[in-house]
Protein backbone atom coordinates (compact mmCIF):
# COMPACT_ATOMS: atom_id res chain seq x y z
CA UNK A 1 0.00 0.00 0.00
CA UNK A 2 1.39 3.61 -0.47
CA UNK A 3 0.52 6.11 1.76
CA UNK A 4 -2.66 8.65 1.31
CA UNK A 5 -1.77 12.26 0.12
CA UNK A 6 -2.67 15.30 1.86
CA UNK A 7 -2.84 17.78 -0.53
CA UNK A 8 -1.08 21.53 1.06
CA UNK A 9 -3.80 24.51 0.56
CA UNK A 10 -2.56 27.28 2.37
CA UNK A 11 -5.31 30.51 2.14
CA UNK A 12 -3.44 33.02 3.06
CA UNK A 13 -4.20 36.52 1.85
CA UNK A 14 -0.72 36.01 -0.81
CA UNK A 15 -1.82 32.87 -2.10
CA UNK A 16 -4.76 33.21 -4.35
CA UNK A 17 -4.84 36.83 -4.70
CA UNK A 18 -7.22 38.01 -7.84
CA UNK A 19 -8.70 40.34 -6.07
CA UNK A 20 -11.45 40.64 -3.14
CA UNK A 21 -12.33 37.52 -0.95
CA UNK A 22 -14.79 36.21 -3.17
CA UNK A 23 -12.11 36.22 -5.95
CA UNK A 24 -9.69 34.65 -2.86
CA UNK A 25 -12.22 31.70 -2.08
CA UNK A 26 -13.20 30.90 -5.34
CA UNK A 27 -9.84 30.50 -6.26
CA UNK A 28 -8.67 28.39 -3.37
CA UNK A 29 -12.11 26.03 -4.03
CA UNK A 30 -10.43 25.29 -7.58
CA UNK A 31 -7.44 24.91 -6.85
CA UNK A 32 -8.39 22.26 -3.71
CA UNK A 33 -10.53 20.81 -6.37
CA UNK A 34 -7.76 20.11 -8.77
CA UNK A 35 -5.32 18.47 -6.00
CA UNK A 36 -8.24 15.99 -5.03
CA UNK A 37 -8.81 15.64 -9.01
CA UNK A 38 -4.83 14.71 -9.06
CA UNK A 39 -5.59 11.70 -6.37
CA UNK A 40 -5.91 13.53 -2.71
CA UNK A 41 -7.27 11.71 -0.24
CA UNK A 42 -8.14 14.99 1.73
CA UNK A 43 -7.10 18.68 1.14
CA UNK A 44 -5.98 20.08 3.77
CA UNK A 45 -7.15 23.85 4.43
CA UNK A 46 -4.77 26.55 6.55
CA UNK A 47 -5.51 30.17 7.20
CA UNK A 48 -2.71 31.07 9.55
CA UNK A 49 1.19 30.24 8.69
CA UNK A 50 2.90 28.38 10.98
CA UNK A 51 6.49 29.56 10.13
CA UNK A 52 8.65 30.84 12.88
CA UNK A 53 8.10 33.85 13.31
CA UNK A 54 4.70 34.68 11.59
CA UNK A 55 2.21 37.26 12.07
CA UNK A 56 -0.80 35.70 14.38
CA UNK A 57 -3.58 35.57 12.55
CA UNK A 58 -7.27 36.63 14.65
CA UNK A 59 -10.58 34.15 14.99
CA UNK A 60 -12.07 36.17 12.68
CA UNK A 61 -9.71 36.61 10.10
CA UNK A 62 -8.94 32.67 10.37
CA UNK A 63 -12.45 32.12 10.17
CA UNK A 64 -13.12 34.79 6.75
CA UNK A 65 -10.29 33.03 5.02
CA UNK A 66 -10.73 28.93 5.63
CA UNK A 67 -14.75 28.36 6.13
CA UNK A 68 -15.78 29.35 2.77
CA UNK A 69 -12.75 26.90 1.44
CA UNK A 70 -13.58 24.01 3.61
CA UNK A 71 -17.67 24.66 2.44
CA UNK A 72 -16.59 24.50 -1.28
CA UNK A 73 -15.21 21.93 -1.02
CA UNK A 74 -16.54 19.79 1.26
CA UNK A 75 -20.14 20.58 -0.58
CA UNK A 76 -18.10 19.47 -3.71
CA UNK A 77 -17.85 16.20 -2.12
CA UNK A 78 -13.42 16.69 -1.06
CA UNK A 79 -12.90 15.76 1.91
CA UNK A 80 -11.02 18.71 3.73
CA UNK A 81 -8.68 18.81 6.92
CA UNK A 82 -8.68 22.04 8.66
CA UNK A 83 -5.33 23.32 9.71
CA UNK A 84 -5.66 25.63 12.75
CA UNK A 85 -4.74 25.67 16.35
CA UNK A 86 -8.28 27.91 17.30
CA UNK A 87 -11.24 25.60 18.63
CA UNK A 88 -13.71 28.61 16.84
CA UNK A 89 -11.99 27.37 13.49
CA UNK A 90 -12.22 23.60 14.27
CA UNK A 91 -16.01 24.59 15.55
CA UNK A 92 -16.62 26.11 12.42
CA UNK A 93 -14.61 23.76 9.80
CA UNK A 94 -16.74 20.95 11.38
CA UNK A 95 -20.05 22.40 10.92
CA UNK A 96 -19.18 23.47 6.95
CA UNK A 97 -17.72 19.35 6.47
CA UNK A 98 -14.08 19.52 7.70
CA UNK A 99 -13.54 15.27 8.25
CA UNK A 100 -10.30 15.78 10.36
CA UNK A 101 -8.60 18.35 12.60
CA UNK A 102 -4.77 18.91 11.51
CA UNK A 103 -3.50 20.99 14.39
CA UNK A 104 0.10 20.87 15.05
CA UNK A 105 0.19 21.81 18.64
CA UNK A 106 -1.49 18.51 19.27
CA UNK A 107 -4.85 20.25 20.71
CA UNK A 108 -2.51 22.24 23.02
CA UNK A 109 -2.62 25.57 21.57
CA UNK A 110 -6.40 26.40 23.04
CA UNK A 111 -8.04 24.98 26.15
CA UNK A 112 -11.25 23.86 24.25
CA UNK A 113 -9.85 22.14 21.41
CA UNK A 114 -9.48 19.07 23.51
CA UNK A 115 -13.73 18.70 23.73
CA UNK A 116 -13.96 20.47 20.44
CA UNK A 117 -12.44 17.33 18.83
CA UNK A 118 -13.73 15.11 21.17
CA UNK A 119 -17.05 15.94 20.66
CA UNK A 120 -16.66 16.08 16.67
CA UNK A 121 -16.50 12.30 14.79
CA UNK A 122 -13.44 13.95 13.03
CA UNK A 123 -9.98 11.98 12.36
CA UNK A 124 -7.15 14.21 14.44
CA UNK A 125 -3.85 14.71 13.72
CA UNK A 126 -1.32 15.06 16.88
CA UNK A 127 1.74 16.79 15.58
CA UNK A 128 4.68 17.11 17.84
CA UNK A 129 6.12 20.90 18.61
CA UNK A 130 7.71 22.14 21.62
CA UNK A 131 6.20 25.43 22.64
CA UNK A 132 4.83 27.27 19.93
CA UNK A 133 5.52 28.38 16.64
CA UNK A 134 7.23 31.42 18.22
CA UNK A 135 9.88 30.06 20.78
CA UNK A 136 9.89 26.17 19.13
CA UNK A 137 13.25 26.77 17.25
CA UNK A 138 15.16 27.84 20.62
CA UNK A 139 13.63 24.57 22.33
CA UNK A 140 15.16 22.33 19.57
CA UNK A 141 17.41 20.21 22.44
CA UNK A 142 17.10 16.54 22.21
CA UNK A 143 19.35 13.92 23.82
CA UNK A 144 17.67 11.20 21.69
CA UNK A 145 15.38 12.87 19.29
CA UNK A 146 13.25 9.73 18.29
CA UNK A 147 12.59 8.58 21.61
CA UNK A 148 11.65 11.85 23.18
CA UNK A 149 9.71 12.95 20.46
CA UNK A 150 7.76 9.48 20.34
CA UNK A 151 7.34 9.66 24.08
CA UNK A 152 5.71 13.28 24.17
CA UNK A 153 3.45 12.09 21.52
CA UNK A 154 2.23 8.99 23.20
CA UNK A 155 1.62 11.26 26.43
CA UNK A 156 -0.89 13.33 23.85
CA UNK A 157 -2.53 9.91 22.56
CA UNK A 158 -2.85 9.34 26.77
CA UNK A 159 -4.62 12.49 27.04
CA UNK A 160 -7.00 12.47 24.00
CA UNK A 161 -8.11 9.07 24.99
CA UNK A 162 -8.28 10.32 28.66
CA UNK A 163 -11.52 13.28 27.30
CA UNK A 164 -12.98 10.79 25.21
CA UNK A 165 -11.12 10.66 21.60
CA UNK A 166 -11.25 6.53 20.65
CA UNK A 167 -7.69 5.93 19.48
CA UNK A 168 -9.35 5.24 16.21
CA UNK A 169 -9.49 8.58 15.44
CA UNK A 170 -5.82 9.39 16.05
CA UNK A 171 -3.30 10.21 13.83
CA UNK A 172 0.58 10.74 14.86
CA UNK A 173 2.95 12.86 13.45
CA UNK A 174 6.66 13.20 14.21
CA UNK A 175 6.42 17.58 13.09
CA UNK A 176 9.46 17.76 10.63
CA UNK A 177 10.65 21.40 11.01
CA UNK A 178 8.54 22.25 14.46
CA UNK A 179 11.15 22.93 16.98
CA UNK A 180 14.27 20.98 15.34
CA UNK A 181 17.35 21.21 13.72
CA UNK A 182 18.29 19.23 10.61
CA UNK A 183 19.96 16.42 12.73
CA UNK A 184 17.05 16.13 14.39
CA UNK A 185 15.03 16.14 11.16
CA UNK A 186 17.35 13.71 9.60
CA UNK A 187 17.03 11.32 12.72
CA UNK A 188 13.38 11.45 12.68
CA UNK A 189 13.66 10.37 9.26
CA UNK A 190 15.91 7.54 9.56
CA UNK A 191 13.91 6.73 12.56
CA UNK A 192 9.89 6.95 11.66
CA UNK A 193 9.77 3.01 11.65
CA UNK A 194 9.97 4.28 16.15
CA UNK A 195 6.78 5.96 15.36
CA UNK A 196 4.68 2.26 14.67
CA UNK A 197 4.92 1.64 18.69
CA UNK A 198 2.45 4.27 19.45
CA UNK A 199 -0.15 1.63 17.89
CA UNK A 200 -2.02 4.53 15.33
CA UNK A 201 -1.34 5.58 12.04
CA UNK A 202 1.46 8.19 10.84
CA UNK A 203 1.59 11.50 8.90
CA UNK A 204 4.86 13.04 7.57
CA UNK A 205 5.03 16.43 6.46
CA UNK A 206 8.42 17.32 4.70
CA UNK A 207 7.55 18.75 1.79
CA UNK A 208 9.41 21.87 0.62
CA UNK A 209 10.72 21.74 4.09
CA UNK A 210 14.20 23.56 4.97
CA UNK A 211 15.87 20.21 5.86
CA UNK A 212 15.91 19.82 1.79
CA UNK A 213 18.27 22.92 1.43
CA UNK A 214 20.11 22.02 4.37
CA UNK A 215 21.09 18.48 3.26
CA UNK A 216 21.45 19.44 -0.85
CA UNK A 217 22.35 22.88 -1.00
CA UNK A 218 20.11 26.34 -1.22
CA UNK A 219 17.22 26.17 -3.31
CA UNK A 220 14.25 27.83 -3.28
CA UNK A 221 10.80 26.41 -1.99
CA UNK A 222 9.73 26.12 -5.26
CA UNK A 223 12.74 24.06 -6.61
CA UNK A 224 12.43 21.71 -3.66
CA UNK A 225 10.28 18.97 -5.23
CA UNK A 226 13.42 16.26 -6.06
CA UNK A 227 14.42 17.01 -2.54
CA UNK A 228 10.21 16.37 -1.06
CA UNK A 229 9.98 13.50 -3.56
CA UNK A 230 13.20 11.83 -1.85
CA UNK A 231 11.47 12.36 1.51
CA UNK A 232 7.62 10.81 0.18
CA UNK A 233 9.25 7.73 -0.87
CA UNK A 234 11.19 7.30 2.63
CA UNK A 235 8.08 7.95 4.38
CA UNK A 236 6.78 4.78 2.07
CA UNK A 237 9.47 2.59 2.71
CA UNK A 238 8.69 3.45 6.43
CA UNK A 239 5.18 2.80 5.90
CA UNK A 240 3.39 6.47 6.84
CA UNK A 241 0.00 5.93 6.57
CA UNK A 242 -0.26 10.06 5.26
CA UNK A 243 1.85 12.30 3.26
CA UNK A 244 1.24 15.85 3.60
CA UNK A 245 2.39 17.40 0.31
CA UNK A 246 2.57 20.54 -1.84
CA UNK A 247 2.56 18.36 -5.35
CA UNK A 248 0.07 15.79 -5.28
CA UNK A 249 0.15 14.70 -8.92
CA UNK A 250 4.12 13.67 -8.78
CA UNK A 251 4.52 12.50 -5.76
CA UNK A 252 1.66 10.45 -6.83
CA UNK A 253 3.72 9.53 -9.85
CA UNK A 254 6.62 8.93 -7.31
CA UNK A 255 5.06 6.29 -4.97
CA UNK A 256 3.50 4.83 -7.88
CA UNK A 257 7.23 3.43 -9.69
CA UNK A 258 7.74 2.85 -5.37
CA UNK A 259 5.45 0.02 -5.49
CA UNK A 260 5.50 -1.39 -8.88
CA UNK A 261 9.01 -1.80 -8.22
CA UNK A 262 8.82 -3.58 -4.50
CA UNK A 263 9.22 -7.18 -4.41
C1 LIG B 1 3.03 20.26 8.97
C2 LIG B 1 1.70 20.59 9.25
C3 LIG B 1 2.76 22.35 8.50
C4 LIG B 1 3.45 18.92 9.23
C5 LIG B 1 1.20 18.48 9.97
C6 LIG B 1 4.90 23.58 6.14
C7 LIG B 1 0.32 22.68 9.11
C8 LIG B 1 4.68 24.08 7.49
N1 LIG B 1 3.67 21.36 8.49
N2 LIG B 1 0.79 19.72 9.74
N3 LIG B 1 1.55 21.91 8.96
N4 LIG B 1 2.50 18.06 9.74
N5 LIG B 1 0.35 17.56 10.47
O1 LIG B 1 6.05 23.79 5.66
O2 LIG B 1 4.60 18.52 9.05
O3 LIG B 1 4.02 23.00 5.49
S1 LIG B 1 3.00 24.02 8.04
Amino acid sequence: MIPRIMGILNVTPDSFSDGGRHGTADGAIAAGLRMFEAGAAIVDVGGESTRPGAPEVSLEEELQRTIPVVEGLARAGVPVSIDTMKAGVMRAALAAGAGMLNDVSALQAEAESLAVAAGSKAQVVLMHMPGNPRTMQGLAAYDDVVGEVRAALAARIAVCEAAGLARGRLIADPGIGFGKGVGHNLALLRGLEAFHALGVPLLLGASRKSVIPAVAGAAPVTDRLPGSLAIALRGAEAGVAWLRVHDVAETLQALKLWEAMRG
